[in-house]
């Protein structure tokens, strides 16, 4: 009920990132994390509507179905933390059920201000739950939650949607260390990951028939031309989805449909792309249940439990920290 933003923390520099990832002298890249400007927060939201992504509704199936069941598993008293908590939508049930048992509050950490103030409308009139947001990187906004947790508190962090996907999956083991290392025996970690399924229908998820994904790949470009003063031309990119078989993720490409040269002025940039160059702007690896599993050990934390969705394989996995 009570709700507030604490200061906000750090967030990333893009024009860094822009410059790292246009310099690359092999592969260029724009970071998955460029896309959530206002825009960007916005065109995700409607990619979750798409009948051909069924991610995020699969996501919030288990969650509702499951919350119950999930709590059950955990000590109390908790404090919850989410990485990236989107609308907040799919986080609702897990937050119902522990308010049910006593007070919770509840971190939503995001670097898009605009999705945590959407998150923190759509949670406001759940009872006894006090949010107080981060507008931060995962790893800051977890880093204050831990240092400033009451000693008999266990830290509960939803880490949803797959979002670990972004990762590589030595780098997601990395990560999944990192958050372990903030956290102490006993602590939980809800971890939400997009299973393996037909490549048609991964593909079809991720070059949906609206072009609602390629307008959110697209916005990358619009995003840099809008903040950076750059001179992307739109039509002179286009949005690409393949599969890796190898690494089993989905890419997305922005593909220069002819030689250019492009100014990024903030950044102090000048590129060059040939014709059928790509800028590689996200990853989406897909995994399977003893995959989770094992990640969950290699990174200091155990498997207590996974529900799965029958309709979209999807997996929420609860893992403790050992
Ligand atoms: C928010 C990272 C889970 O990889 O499926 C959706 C983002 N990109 N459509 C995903 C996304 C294109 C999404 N994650």
């Amino acid at each position: 009920m009570i709700t507030e933003t604490l200061a906000s923390r750090a967030t990333y520099s893009l024009v860094q990132e822009v410059r790292a990832g246009l310099l690359k002298t092999g592969q260029k890249e724009l970071p998955a994390k460029c896309f959530y400007d206002d825009v960007g927060s916005a065109l995700f939201e409607a990619i979750c509507h798409l009948p051909e992504y069924g991610l995020t509704r699969a996501d919030e199936r288990i969650m509702r179905r499951y919350s119950e069941a999930m709590v059950s598993h955990l000590a109390a008293p908790v404090v919850v933390a989410e990485l990236g908590c989107g609308s907040g939508r799919k986080t609702r049930w897990i937050l119902e059920a522990l308010s049910r048992r006593q007070p919770v509050v509840y971190h939503p950490i995001e670097i898009s201000a605009s999705a945590l103030a959407t998150c923190r409308r759509e949670l406001d009139d759940i009872d006894s739950l006090r949010i107080a947001g981060f507008e931060s990187e995962y790893l800051d906004g977890l880093l204050h939650v831990a240092a400033h947790r009451p000693v008999h508190q266990h830290i509960l962090v939803l880490f949803l949607g797959s979002t670990i996907g972004n990762f590589d999956r030595p780098a997601g083991i990395r990560f999944l260390q990192q958050v372990r290392r903030i956290l102490r025996p006993g602590d939980a970690l809800l971890l939400g990951t997009d299973l393996e399924k037909p490549v048609s229908q991964l593909i079809a998820a991720y070059d949906d028939s609206l072009g609602v994904t390629a307008a959110f790949n697209l916005n990358v470009l619009a995003r840099l031309n809008r903040e950076l003063d750059a001179d992307f031309r739109l039509d002179q990119f286009r949005h690409l989805a393949r599969y890796n078989y190898h690494e089993r993720r989905i890419e997305m490409h922005l593909l220069s449909t002819l030689e250019q040269t492009v100014t990024v002025p903030a950044a102090e940039l000048m590129v060059t792309f040939r014709a059928g160059e790509t800028i590689w702007t996200e990853s989406s690896h897909k995994y399977n249940l003893p995959e989770v599993r094992q990640l969950a050990q290699q990174s200091g934390f155990r498997c207590e439990n996974q529900w799965l969705d029958e309709e979209w394989p999807f997996a929420e996995s609860l893992l403790i920290a050992q």
